[in-house]
Parts: structure tokens; sequence; C-alpha cells
């Protein structure tokens, strides 16, 4: 460490420690005996209840608060020094102001409480992408869960030692009232306070706020991506792996799609996991897109999950593994909707009350996560720290949409490619707080985790595919396609491997694709269906390419441009208009 990074580090932590008062202050190593006294702690005061041992050894259960189980958008703001900066998609505030009302709520808030010191490294040991986080936090379930998703400890401090620098983050959990809940990130100092909350993305600063909304300002600035993507290996039956990530917005499939485990049908193809959320990307020496995660763990979605959806993350959780707002057995097993099994006679709900299958009441959070170390995952890919990262040769862009976007398409050129992202839209999960199920243009997967203006976000975007001659491809992909009756046409889950397929063979100029005005499609017999039961006409169904209902689609879409015309690229409104002229 530099003697000016120590002396920023320690002047912080005592300035924190002047502000908010706690009874003391520890510096974590992440080690075994911290873990274990942390862990300790929270089972003494009921942060955590531990499960049963010998099925789930090393696993415990948290609830939240009930009015904090999932990111608050409308608290989360960009206080950057001009307005402008922030752009019409994010809420802002101005930096005094925000010192002022935050700085108010940190005041004394630690008291009676420890004040931890966590230090951090987001990427391999050693990459030239990495970056050093430090997160002051006052819960001990946000340090053991950090521990899980981050190289917490002596990673981050050998990185300070080589001359890093760092992001500080302040957390605390302040009074859990969603009154005083605030998450502020300041991108010109770099920095991120968070209050109010203890839950996933607004108290895990590491995450969606240093590793996307700082990071993707640090991206803009340095000439590189931070984005909201998967990053696996598709490996074929001779041994090649082909290199793809796939942004889709919270809630729509990113975890299973960077565990896929193939159907029988498709013998000899593997996929392997490099990260499931988020990736940072940058061009390597020869050109090629190179892609690393950040992160060391999953926080993922626990309904719908189960051995046959996702049979490696089921694998993956059995250890090690901090459950938060599932539901639990009387003999203290985790339990939630869609884990495989017929649901229990008698159980404790999310919120720890007594539920039985007629209480008509979910057994887990429909965000209910659990956070898993990336090294218990079975198909976790050899090259998950290659410290160069890995070569990207295909990006996908996917969201819930029950009409309009195909199953599959590619994307005529990079330009178009970026334009099918910065229309990306998306049915709402419960990943987010508000409602869920209503369509909302979420460009890129990033309209909750751009630090700066989406309309310079898309220039970005632009500007970094003339930095190489050998882009990866662009595609967009539908799994959640539904019928007249309003059920979803495609299986999903495993079944993507199909699609996947597709993708791979097109890039090697092996599959066939049919143009459309809005990108190149395949015809239904290009996708493998042996040993699927769909009913006659469902492939079709799901590649078709409706001309009313995207002239309807290219309106909406003119509407959403034209809140950010301020700022809006000239590619894309090329993009926009090339698109109505070829649908005629
Ligand atoms: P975040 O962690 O919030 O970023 O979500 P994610 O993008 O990782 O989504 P995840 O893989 O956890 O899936 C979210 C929900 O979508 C779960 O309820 C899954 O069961 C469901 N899901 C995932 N893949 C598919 C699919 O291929 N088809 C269908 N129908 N549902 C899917
Ligand atoms: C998401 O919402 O995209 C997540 C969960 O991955 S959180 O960490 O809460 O952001
Ligand atoms: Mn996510």
């Amino acid at each position: 460490m530099t003697v000016s990074t120590i002396r920023r580090l320690q002047s912080w932590v005592d300035e924190t420690a002047a502000l908010t008062r706690p009874a003391r202050v520890v510096w974590c190593d992440g080690g075994e005996d911290e873990n274990r006294a942390l862990i300790e702690g929270m089972l003494g005061d009921g942060t955590l209840h531990a499960l049963e041992e010998s099925a789930w050894p090393g696993c415990y259960l948290h609830r939240s608060h009930p009015s904090d189980v999932a990111r608050t958008e409308h608290l989360t703001f960009i206080c950057s020094r001009d307005r402008a900066e922030a752009g019409p998609l994010n809420n802002w505030m101005a930096p005094a102001e925000a010192k002022a009302k935050v700085g108010a709520l940190f005041e004394g808030s630690m008291r009676g409480r420890t004040l931890y010191v966590v230090p951090y490294l987001l990427g391999p040991p050693g990459s030239p992408f990495s970056r050093v986080g430090v997160e002051i936090t006052d819960s001990p379930y946000v340090v053991a869960s950090m521990r899980i998703m981050t190289r917490l400890g002596r990673a981050a401090l050998d990185a300070l030692e080589g001359g890093a620098d760092f992001v500080p983050g302040l957390h605390s959990l302040g009074d859990l009232d969603p009154a005083r809940r605030f998450i502020c990130h300041f991108p010109e100092e770099r920095l991120i306070w968070s209050i109010g909350s203890g839950y996933g993305g607004n108290a895990l600063l590491g995450k969606k706020c240093f590793a996307l909304r700082i990071a993707g300002v640090m991206a803009r600035d340095e000439g590189w991506l931070a984005e909201h993507m998967l990053i696996i290996g598709v490996e074929d039956p001779t041994g090649k792996t082909t290199y793809i990530a796939a942004a889709f917005p919270s809630g729509c499939g990113k975890t299973n799609l960077s565990m896929l485990e193939p159907p029988p049908s498709q013998e000899g193809w593997k996929v392997w996991t490099v990260g499931d959320d988020i990736a940072w990307l940058r061009f390597g020496a020869d050109g090629t897109l190179r892609a690393v995660n950040p992160e060391a763990g999953f926080f993922g979605i626990a309904p719908g999950t189960s051995r046959s959806t996702n049979p490696n993350m089921m694998e993956t959780i059995r250890r090690n593994t901090i459950f938060t707002n599932v539901g639990v057995t009387p003999d203290r097993r985790p339990r939630w909707e869609g884990d495989g099994e017929p649901l229990p006679p008698r159980a404790l709900d999310w919120q720890g009350k007594e539920c039985t299958p007629a209480s008509g009441t979910p057994l887990a959070h429909p965000n209910s996560r659990f956070t898993a170390p990336l090294i218990q995952c079975p198909r976790l890919s050899p090259r998950w720290t290659d410290p160069e990262g890995v070569p990207i040769s295909a990006i996908l862009f996917g969201g819930r949409r029950a009409r309009l976007t195909p199953l599959v398409m590619e994307a005529f050129d990079w330009r178009h490619g970026t334009f099918l992202g910065a229309s990306l839209a998306s049915e709402t999960t419960a990943a987010a707080t508000g409602h869920v199920g209503t369509v909302r243009r979420d460009p890129m997967a990033m309209l909750p985790f751009c630090g700066y203006h989406m309309g310079d976000y898309f220039g970005h975007w632009l500007e970094m595919g003339g930095r190489s001659k050998r882009l990866p491809k662009i595609f967009s992909v539908n799994w959640f396609r539904k019928d007249a009756s309003g059920r979803v046409i495609w299986p999903g889950y495993r079944e993507n491997m199909r699609v996947l397929r597709w993708i791979v063979e097109r890039l090697r100029g092996e599959a066939d694709a049919v143009e459309t005005p809005v990108g190149n499609v395949p015809p239904a017999t290009a996708i493998d269906t042996s040993g699927l039961e769909l009913r006659p006409g469902a492939l079709e169904d799901l590649l078709a390419v409706s001309r009313d209902d995207w002239i309807r689609e290219h309106e909406e879409l003119g509407a959403f441009f034209e809140k950010l015309a301020d700022r809006l690229p000239a590619g894309i409104r090329a993009e926009h208009d090339a698109l109505r002229h070829r649908l005629g």
C-alpha cells in the first residue's frame, strides 16, 4: 500500500467512526476464525438460524426485515455534480444535498454496533481488470455475504500494496425504515453511501453499486465495459469452447443460463460457468473482447431452482450457503416454491410465521435468495480466474416479452446489435420493489444500474465498436413468448442449449438464417427439436416476426428514445430510422 493510500483509508475509517459512533471498529481479513466469530454472533442474536448440519453443512438462514426484501430503485440516486450527467432515467440528488441529508442519517447510526472495515477485490488477483473496494458496514450479515461474493481480505490488501487505489462504500443498517433509506452514488468521487437497507444490491456494495454503477463510469472514462451479464463457455462435442456473455434484466434467467446442464438429446455439449450476473469487458491485445467476472459468488433467486431446472445450482448450494427469506421445515431444511418437492405440511415461512399448504401465502419470498461460493459450482469454468479474461464471441440481450421478440435473432452488425440492446424491454420481476409484470424499457438490462446518462452509455457502446476488427456478434433471445392462452411456449431452462447451439453454429457460418426487417432469424428447421414435446407450429410461432407488432414497437421505441434526445447518439437514431424503413 502506498503511504497516501494507507493514509486515505485510515482517515476515512476515522472520520466515519467519528460520524457513526460505533462501539468498536474491526478490520476484516476474510479468515476462518473471523467468519466463525461473525456467525456465532449472528446465531446468538437471531440474525442467522442454523440449518440441519448433516444435509446442509455450513448453511444458514437469514430473514431480512419484511420491508427490506429487494433493491429499492426509487431510493437509489446518482449524485453527479451536474444533473444532466445522471440523465433522465436515474434519480438524481445534488452531492451537497446528499451529503447533508444522508450524512445526518449516518450521525450516530452505528451506536452500540460494530463498524466492520471490509477490503475486497473485484476480479481475479493479478488481473489488469481487477479493482479494490473497501466497504464499511455495521451489518455482520453483509460481511459474511461479502466474504462469499468477493475476494475479501488478503487479495485486496495485496492489490493495495501493489499500488492500487480503492473505491470507498459506506453502509449502515440505520433503522431499516424505507423513509430513511438512501443508496447514493457519487460518480466523480467514486464513492458510495447506503443507509437503511440490509438487502442484496442495496447493501452488498461491491455488487450493483460498485461493479456496475461506479465501474460503469470508470469504464466509460477508461475505454471498457461494466455490464449486467453472465459469462459462459459453450463446449461442443469436439471439445472446442465458445465464450458468450448475456444481459437479461433482473429475474430473467441469467443465473439459470450460466449453469445450464444440456439435456440428454444434446449429447457432447457442455456449458461452463464463468459468471452469472456481472461482466467486465475490455479488448485484449489480439483484438478480441475479453471478459472477467468481478464476483466470487452467486446471489441467486431461490424460487424455481430445483434438480430438474438447475441441478448444478442445487449442487452448489448444498454447503457453505446463506439462504435469505426462504421457508424452513421443523427439521430445519430450507424450502421454496418450485424446489421440486411437494410443499411441506408444516413449515415456517420467510417471515418465520407458521404456514401450511392451505395458508395461501408463499413459503419463500419471490425474491428469496442464496449466497454461495462460485468454487462450489460443479461446472465452474477452469478459466474463471484467467487474469486476461475469456474471449467473447457472442453477446446476447434478452428479456421477458410475451409477444414480439423471437426466440432468437442475430443482429446485422455491432451498431444494429447496440440498437437491439438499447431497445431491450422486459416485464418487471420481484428483484426490485414495485409492480411485477409490466413491460418497461431496460436498455442492455442496465436501466437500474447505469451510473450516468443512458444516451452517453449508448454512445460508449458504439464507440467501443470502433476499437477492434474482431468484434463479437450480437443476438437477441426471448425464452418467455406466450401463446394465445397465456402459456409460455418455449420449455426454456436446459432446453435453451438448442438455441445456444444455433448461435455457436451461426458464429462458425454453419447455420441458416432468414433475413427479416428486425434481424436474422433461424428458419424453424435450423433449431434442433428432437425429443421436445412442442405442439405443431410452436417453433414457427416462437420465431415469427409480426410486422404490425413491430411497427407499434418502433413507435414506442421512438417515444422512449425521445426522453434521451439531448444525448441520443446519431448511430442509434439511424438504426431506429432504418428499422422503420425496413418495415416498409
Ligand atoms: P437476478 O439475480 O435478479 O439478476 O436474476 P437472473 O437474471 O439471474 O434470473 P434467474 O436465473 O435467477 O431466473 C429468474 C426466474 O426466471 C426464476 O424464477 C427462473 O425459474 C425463471 N427462469 C429462468 N430461466 C428460464 C427459462 O429459460 N424459461 C422460463 N420460463 N423461466 C426461466
Ligand atoms: C438483481 O436484482 O439484478 C440482482 C440481485 O442480481 S441484487 O443483488 O439485489 O441486485
Ligand atoms: Mn442481477
